[in-house]
């Protein structure tokens, strides 16, 4: 592949912010944008964007970014004859820090997966197929959908201490089965909040964030829904947490906040297990702290027959990061998130070293999210198995996965 001009702009996220967006023209009139979401619950440990810090837009401007990419990087790759990954491997030696910080891992992540995305258009194929081959797969695997449906903590202004509720389809044998059913059961939430006379507005990742009793009283209507839509029809859905409780964590006491309370984390591991025995909870995200890396082992140790143990704060892609864990048996899935690591080549190397080390993954959005389906075929081409990308009210990624299914579906696919 030969690349002929780099450009970068900002365009808005789901949230209103500046989002950086790269432009990559190829030889033969051919091009491809690539833009970076951005979280709200930013763990600790994730690499570091790059914003310019100034009044303008509360410091979320991206004026640095884009001349990083059309002064720094683009004299660098344009006219190179390289592959995705080694000019990948240029940008990060370019970079040449442990967290991104020289460059910002948004300005390195905006033209990694534009790279990625050129190199396809390149070959002629479909960048889940080109991911596929790069990471050697001879067959793909569509994900499972891990769909929100309440949002709370630093996603809603609630009274939910847990930052996502979200619904597991089961036994769905297509994606597009297992995504219609979490839509009908968001819908039919929706009916139960409107007869109770309550909001239906929803939170940055589109789920509902009303306010509600306590957590029982969410997980109770949770499953009204999902009975209601389980009588129609023969599928159902299970429920994960993404507790995100690095945001409920005091270092200082080493407790966390759930609601007026402070618990120590024995008790929030024990609070988990009476809600496993409760309700069908099948996948915790982040239910102890990134900097409570002790007792990871032991939610793990006490919860891993029922429940799949996922980190994200924890881990954040970092590979050093998910080995330690897999040798402390802290966890049993990690959260993929190519912005928490700055390029694809090192999310693929993530998600490979999870496969060996008998992790599930599961790739994931941020809450400020762009248009970008990168993630829809990172899911697929590293055949991933699970994916979240909020609420069905944000679907651009969930319909990228449906034109794909049916790509597979209709077409010999050959690595
Ligand atoms: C998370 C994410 C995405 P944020 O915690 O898993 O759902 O939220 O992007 O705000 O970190
Ligand atoms: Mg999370």
């Amino acid at each position: 592949m030969k690349i002929q001009r780099i450009l970068a702009r900002e365009i808005f996220d789901s949230s209103g912010w500046p989002a950086l967006q790269c432009e990559l023209h190829l030889e033969k009139g051919h091009y491809v944008l690539a833009s970076v979401p951005a979280g709200s619950s930013v763990g600790a440990y994730e690499a570091i964007e790059l914003r310019d810090g100034t009044d303008r837009f509360n410091g979320k401007g991206l004026s640095k970014a884009i001349h990083t990419i059309e002064h720094i990087i683009a004299p660098l790759l344009v006219e190179q004859k390289l592959s995705a990954v080694d000019m990948d491997q240029r940008l990060i030696e370019l970079d040449g820090t442990p967290d991104k910080s020289r460059l910002g891992a948004n300005t390195l992540l905006a033209v990694s997966m534009a790279l990625y995305k050129a190199e396809a258009v390149a070959e002629g194929i479909e960048l889940f197929e080109f991911i596929a081959a790069l990471v050697g797969a001879e067959t793909v695997s569509l994900p499972f959908p891990l769909v929100e449906l309440i949002d709370g903590g630093v996603h809603a202004d609630n009274n939910v201490p847990i930052q996502e509720m979200l619904l597991m389809p089961v036994g769905a044998p297509t994606f597009r089965s297992a995504f219609e059913v979490t839509a009908l059961v968001f819908h039919e939430f929706g009916n139960i909040l409107k007869k109770q006379g309550r909001s239906t507005e929803v939170g940055q990742e589109g789920g509902y964030a009303c306010n509600f009793k306590d957590e029982r009283e969410a997980f109770d209507l949770m499953m009204e829904a999902i009975e209601h839509v389980n009588k129609k029809q023969s599928l159902s859905c299970v429920i994960a947490l993404d507790v995100a409780s690095s945001q409920l964590y005091d270092v200082d006491k080493g407790l966390y906040k759930w609601h007026d309370r402070w618990l120590t984390s024995d008790e929030m591991i024990h609070m988990y297990e009476q809600l496993v025995a409760q309700y069908p909870i099948y996948s915790i995200e982040d239910g102890l702290a990134q900097d409570d890396w002790a007792s990871w082992t032991t939610l793990t140790r006490t919860l891993q027959d029922k429940v799949q143990i996922v980190g994200d704060d924890l881990l954040v892609t970092n590979s050093t990061r998910i080995l330690h864990a897999s040798e402390d048996k802290a966890v049993t899935a990690a959260i993929i998130k190519p912005n928490q690591v700055g390029t694809v080549t090192e999310t693929l190397q993530a998600i490979m070293l999870c496969k060996e080390r008998g992790l599930n993954t599961i790739v994931s959005h941020r809450s400020s999210e762009t248009d970008d389906t990168f993630i829809a075929d990172l899911a697929v081409g590293a055949s991933a198995g699970q994916i979240k990308a909020g609420s069905c009210k944000r679907p651009v990624k969930y319909n990228r996965l449906l034109v794909i299914e049916d790509t597979l579906t209709f077409q010999v696919f050959d690595t």
